[in-house]
C-alpha cells in the first residue's frame, strides 16, 4: 500500500495505518460485517473527488464544476438499479442508518408507527432501537425471532394487523436464515404500509443471485456497501419509481450536505465488481464457507442459533458452555480471529456481556479461504472456548491461525 506522502507530512498516521494493514493481515476477520475491497476501490475513495462539493443530483447541482462528478455519480445509480433490479437509486448516504433514516423522513412523520426487528433478537440500531433517532421519534413496535432461530410470518402478520403500522421493515444485521421478502409485502399490503427491506447484510449475496431478491416487493430497500458488496463504507437508498423525489429530497436538503463524491466511484467500482462472475463465484463461496463453520462449531459440540446458516453469517449460543459472549471474544482475539459479542434470544446477559458470538465469512472468503480452511477455523474456535483459560493452549492456536493466515495472504501485491 503506498503510504509515501502520508509517511512524509504525518508519520504518526502513517504508522497506526501500517500497523492496522498488519492486524488485517494477520488476524481471522469473522465480524460478519466487515470484508476487505479490492484496490480498485480504495484508489478510486482516495482520488481527487474528495476535493469536490456537489449537493444536488447528477445535472442539476448547487456548485459548479460538477461534469465529471456527475459522471461517477450517474455510474454509481445505474449500475445499483441494474444489479438490484429497482428503479431509483440515491448512492448519496453516508452509511446504512442514514439510508434508513432517509426512508423514514421521505415516509413518516414523527411519532408514525413503524413495525421492525428487535435489535437483541438480530435486527438493527436504526430499525427502532430507543436510543436512536427511529425509536426516539416514531411509534416502535418490534417483531423478534421463533426458538428455531426464524422470523415466525404468522406472529409479524398478527402484530401488523394489531398495530397498523405506516412501514414495515424488513432485513436484519444478525439473521441467518433467507427473508421471504413476498411474504412480508403480503403483510404489508394487508394493513396499508409501506415496506423497507434492510438488506445491507446480504446485499452480495442478492447481487449474485444466491438470495432472493427484495425488487418487486418492497417499495424500498436500503443497503451498506461495504459488507457482503464488498464497497467502501457507505450506504444506498433504492426505490419505485413513484418515490425517487421523496427520497432524493429526504438525503439531501433532509439530512445530509455535501456527498463523499470519492466514496460514490468507490461505490461505482465495487458495483461494476459485483456484476462479474468472479463475483457471483465469491458468494457462493460465503455461503460455502460459512455452512462449513456452522459445521465444523456443530461437530465440535457447540450450539448455534437456529442451526445451519442459510446465509453468510451464524450466532456462537455459548450459554451451555458457561461463558460469555464479551470473554469469548476476547479469547478468540487472543489466538488471531476477530469476531464480535451478541445476544442470543433470551439472552440471560446484558446487551454489554451476552451468551453469544456472531461469526460471518465476507472477509475471510474475500482472502481465499475455502471449506478445509473453516473446519480448520472451527477447530481453533472450539479449542479455544474449551481451554480459554491455558495460555499454552492459547498461545498454540494463535500459531494455527497465522497459518492460515500466511497460506491465504492479504493485499499480497504489497
Ligand atoms: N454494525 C453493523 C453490523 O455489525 O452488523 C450493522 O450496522
Amino acid at each position: 500500500m503506498n503510504l509515501e506522502n502520508v509517511k512524509r507530512v504525518d508519520p504518526q498516521i502513517a504508522t497506526a495505518i501500517e500497523a492496522e494493514l498488519d492486524r488485517q493481515q494477520n488476524t481471522i476477520e469473522l465480524i460478519a460485517s466487515e470484508n476487505c475491497t479490492s484496490l480498485a476501490v480504495m484508489e478510486a475513495c482516495g482520488s481527487v473527488l474528495t476535493n469536490k462539493y456537489a449537493e444536488g443530483k447528477p445535472h442539476k447541482r448547487y456548485y459548479n464544476g460538477c461534469e465529471h462528478i456527475d459522471v461517477v455519480e450517474e455510474l454509481a445509480q445505474k449500475r445499483a438499479c441494474e444489479l438490484f433490479h429497482m428503479d431509483h437509486a440515491n448512492v448519496q448516504p453516508h452509511s446504512g442508518a442514514q439510508a434508513n433514516m432517509a426512508v423514514f423522513m421521505a415516509t413518516m412523520k414523527p411519532g408514525d408507527r413503524v413495525l421492525s426487528m428487535d435489535l437483541s433478537n438480530g435486527g438493527h440500531l436504526s430499525h427502532g432501537s430507543p436510543v436512536n433517532f427511529s425509536g426516539l421519534y416514531f411509534d416502535v413496535k418490534s417483531y423478534g425471532i421463533n426458538e428455531y432461530g426464524e422470523i415466525d410470518y404468522d406472529e409479524v402478520r398478527k402484530m401488523a394487523i394489531e398495530h397498523k403500522p405506516k412501514l414495515i421493515i424488513c432485513g436484519a444485521s444478525n439473521y441467518s436464515k433467507i427473508i421471504d421478502f413476498k411474504k412480508f409485502r403480503e403483510i404489508a399490503d394487508e394493513v396499508g404500509a409501506l415496506l423497507l427491506a434492510d438488506i445491507a447484510h446480504i446485499a452480495g449475496l442478492v447481487a449474485a443471485g444466491l438470495h432472493p431478491s427484495p425488487a418487486g416487493y418492497a417499495q424500498f430497500v436500503t443497503t451498506t456497501t461495504h459488507k457482503s458488496l464488498r464497497g467502501p463504507r457507505g450506504g444506498i437508498i433504492m426505490c419505485d419509481e413513484q418515490y425517487a423525489q421523496a427520497i432524493d429530497k429526504a438525503v439531501f436538503p433532509g439530512m445530509q450536505g455535501g456527498p463523499l463524491e470519492h466514496i460514490i466511484a468507490g461505490k461505482a467500482v465495487a458495483l461494476l465488481e459485483a456484476s462479474k462472475p468472479e463475483f457471483k463465484e465469491y458468494a457462493a463461496q460465503i455461503i460455502k464457507n460459512a455452512k462449513a463453520l456452522a459445521q465444523g462449531l456443530m461437530d465440535e459440540g457447540l450450539d448455534i442459533v437456529g442451526g445451519m446458516t442459510e446465509n453468510h453469517l451464524m450466532t456462537l449460543d455459548l450459554r451451555k458452555t458457561g461463558k460469555t459472549g464479551k470473554d469469548m471474544a476476547n479469547v478468540l482475539e487472543k489466538v488471531g480471529i476477530t469476531a464480535n459479542k451478541n445476544t442470543v434470544p433470551n439472552d440471560p446477559q446484558s446487551p454489554f456481556v451476552t451468551s453469544g458470538i456472531r461469526l460471518g465469512t465476507p472477509a475471510v472468503t474475500t482472502r481465499g479461504f475455502k471449506e478445509e480452511d473453516m473446519t480448520e477455523v472451527a477447530k481453533i474456535i472450539a479449542s479455544a472456548i474449551y481451554s480459554s483459560d491455558n495460555e499454552v493452549a492459547l498461545n498454540n492456536l494463535r500459531d494455527r491461525s497465522m497459518k492460515l493466515c500466511s497460506k491465504h495472504p492479504l493485499y499480497k501485491e504489497n
